[in-house]
């Protein structure tokens, strides 16, 4: 029932935010189990931001050699990589950056652009839309959410936390300075043709995401932000020579990382966006990759210590799920972590919980006895970071060890 509830909160959502706190508790008292799809491994997209080689205007189109040198990260897929959901249209993102502003450019191939909201701030995913998830300091929460149709309205929120978890937010909280505009390769709303598709051009000033993230903005070479990026597409009929949307159609959501479930707010399963001054050849990454020769050594020691510690930060989520299914099947918190199974603590981690009451506080690290097994940094650095998560679902990384 969980996997409904960022669709069914953001239809309670419009009309009364108590109504969605309510609807939270229901589905937090929900006996039935987190479904594991919400816990499967999912690939793991990974894309550069590199420093823009020209100054960009916002007028929608991605016509600066800023865009052209860019390189576009992997195509969206569905949500949840079902088998049969493959997207029916071409979806990616370009991202670069200068001393003001982070930059996002979307491409969207569609053959029938459409779009009704007018009003800002509405909820923007009852049209087809584009969406912009940001978690700069990658703790899954306080993240920003931005959607924007192909009128050029848009809606902004911050969450505090995944609605799994609550989601206490700030709506709409609309970030000052902000420039967005759209452009439609086609004609809107009407059906007669068949349309190219719509850009989305945005240029966000670093001052209005200091509140995000407590590192230097723009970011320094190598540092890595937890993002994602969506597309939610309608089944539209035509009648009477105008679009209808199908309201009793489910709606396709094609993304750049998939969550494995149909939930975006899962920012655990997001995508790394690694920011470099130079632009790489190819963004279309995966966590899997090799990193190349030609990157940085910044990024390098960022690429594997993303790779490096992607088990301790599933172990977290496993044990995250765990007591919760836990608490929500029994009414009480587990009294310590042996309903983990072991297969989800890596060689050579060490797990521990401190249970209270209330919930926990959980962290993991490698062993003291395996840092010898620990990722080798370019600069000859052994990484190793302290992972804490509480039962709120608030992930923190600590460097612990940094030993040339
Ligand atoms: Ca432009
Ligand atoms: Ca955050
Ligand atoms: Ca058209």
């Amino acid at each position: 029932m969980k996997i409904f509830v960022r669709v069914c909160c953001l239809l309670v959502l419009s009309a009364s935010l108590s109504g969605c706190a309510a609807l939270v508790e229901l589905l937090e008292s929900d006996p039935e189990p987190e479904p594991w799809a919400s816990i499967a491994p999912m690939p793991t997209p990974v894309m550069f931001a590199s420093r823009a080689e020209s100054s960009i205007r916002i007028d929608g189109r991605l016509r600066e050699q800023a865009w052209q040198n860019a390189s576009p990260s992997s195509e969206f897929g569905d949500i949840a990589l079902r088998p049969g959901h493959d997207p029916t249209e071409k979806t990616s993102v370009r991202i670069v950056w200068d001393d003001m502003y982070l930059y996002i450019g979307a491409i969207m191939e569609e053959s029938d652009v459409w779009a009704t909201l007018t009003e800002q701030n509405s909820v923007i995913f009852h049209d087809n839309d584009f969406e912009v998830f940001l978690d700069p300091d990658g703790d899954f929460h306080n993240y920003h959410e931005f959607e924007i149709n192909a009128l050029g309205t848009f809606w902004e929120l911050t969450l505090e936390r995944p609605y799994r978890d609550g989601a206490p937010m700030t709506n709409p909280d609309n970030l000052p300075g902000m420039e967005v505009a759209v452009q439609v390769d086609g004609t809107l709303n009407d059906p007669s043709d068949e349309d190219s598709g719509w850009t989305v051009e945005m240029a966000i000033p670093w001052s209005s995401l200091r509140r995000f993230d407590s590192r230097a903005l723009p970011p320094s070479q190598g540092v890595a932000w937890l993002a994602n990026f969506s597309r939610v597409e309608w089944p539209l009929a035509v009648v009477a020579d105008q679009y209808k949307k199908d309201v009793n159609s489910e709606e396709s959501n094609w993304t750049w990382a998939p969550t494995g479930i149909v939930d975006i707010h899962r920012p655990e399963r997001w995508g790394w966006l690694v920011f470099t001054e130079q632009a790489p050849e190819n963004n279309a990454l995966w966590l899997d990759d090799e990193p190349s020769p030609a990157w940085s050594p910044e990024v390098v020691e960022t690429f594997l210590q993303l790779k490096h510690e992607a088990s301790i930060r599933n172990l977290m989520m496993a044990w995250y799920y765990h007591a919760a299914h836990h608490r929500s099947s029994t009414g009480s918190w587990p009294v310590d972590t042996s309903i983990l199974p072991a297969y989800w603590i890596p060689e050579g981690v060490c797990f521990n919980a401190d249970m209270h009451d209330n919930g926990y506080f959980a962290e993991a690290r490698r062993c003291r006895s395996s840092i010898g097994g620990a990722q080798e940094s370019q600069t000859g650095h052994v990484l190793t970071a302290r992972y804490t998560i509480d039962h709120l679902g608030h992930l923190e990384r600590h460097v612990i060890q940094s030993i040339r």
